[in-house]
């Protein structure tokens, strides 16, 4: 396992699924985390179940002004932002275009779009004046193809996408490591969310064909590795068995 001693982790959407497998990894890994999403109750019982080197900070991330906050609390605490997980997002409401709301179309755009923009504008200062750092940005098989219901999120997730493209673009010669992450199918409330709306072909997968939380949460920690150095400003996913055999997620 890389040693992750001495380097702070902010985590979004860390109250539950990927972003909660994340926090017990990087934490198992020696990192100090920073787990923030807007359930404070769930992100405290997690932070107080890792101990003192994880700390809890609600945060809306469709909110400039929280994400900059959860930033100056890390630093606070622990000195500096080592490695930014963009990881909260959304897919409800799931529905065909014409029928969907103006503003909860948005919505979706505000947080999986918008909230990866706040963290990287939020953290980008302080990494470059720090000589570098990680950004990790949880992307979709969604932001390659369109998916019948899910326009917002498709549209959400290539926009996301083309942000760790245009963070290497402007960023990797300041030190910064900007890598993408579509992890397939996993067992987390999203998934939940897809099956019970009974809209295309995911929502008809069974939930044996999803893969564990802990199995991205892991490959999470291996991108923050010079081996995934390879992918600066790509995207890796997690259907491709090299990218599996690499990140060690079997073992
Ligand atoms: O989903 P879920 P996952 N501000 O619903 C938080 C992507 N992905 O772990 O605020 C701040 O269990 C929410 O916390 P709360 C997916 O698009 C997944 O699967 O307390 N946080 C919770 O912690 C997403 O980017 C699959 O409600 C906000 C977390 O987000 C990432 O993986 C496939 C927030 C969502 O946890 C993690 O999703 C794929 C806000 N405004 C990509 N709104 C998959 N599961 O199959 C929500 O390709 N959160």
């Amino acid at each position: 396992m890389l040693d992750m001693t001495g380097k702070t982790v902010v985590i979004t959407g860390a109250s539950r699924g990927i972003g909660e497998a994340a926090a017990h990894i990087f934490a198992a890994a020696g990192a100090n985390v920073v787990l923030t999403a807007r359930s404070a109750g769930q992100i405290g019982a997690i932070a107080d179940a890792i101990g003192d080197n994880a700390l809890a900070v609600t945060c809306d991330v469709s909110r400039f002004a929280d994400v900059k906050a959860v930033i100056d609390a890390a630093v606070a605490k622990f000195g500096s932002v080592d490695v930014l997980i963009n990881n909260a997002g959304v897919i409800e409401p799931i529905g065909p275009l014409i029928e969907s709301d103006p503003d909860e179309w948005g919505h979706v755009i505000d947080v999986n779009l918008k909230g990866v923009y706040y963290g990287m504008r939020a953290v980008m200062p302080l990494m470059v004046a720090q000589g570098g750092g990680t950004v990790l940005t949880i992307s979709s098989g969604a932001a390659h193809r369109a998916i019948e219901g899910w326009a917002h999120y498709c549209a959400s997730k290539a926009g996301a996408k083309m942000m760790t493209e245009a963070l290497h673009q402007e960023a990797a010669g300041q030190g910064i490591r900007a890598i993408g992450l579509s992890p397939g199918t996993v067992a987390t409330q999203m998934q939940r969310e897809i099956k019970s709306s009974g809209i295309n072909a995911v929502s008809k997968l069974n939930w044996d064909d999803h893969i564990p939380p802990e199995w991205v949460a892991r490959t999470l920690l291996w991108m923050c590795s010079q081996d995934a150095d390879d992918f600066l400003g790509e995207e890796v996913s997690l259907r491709d068995v090299e990218i599996r055999k690499r990140a060690s997620v079997f073992g």
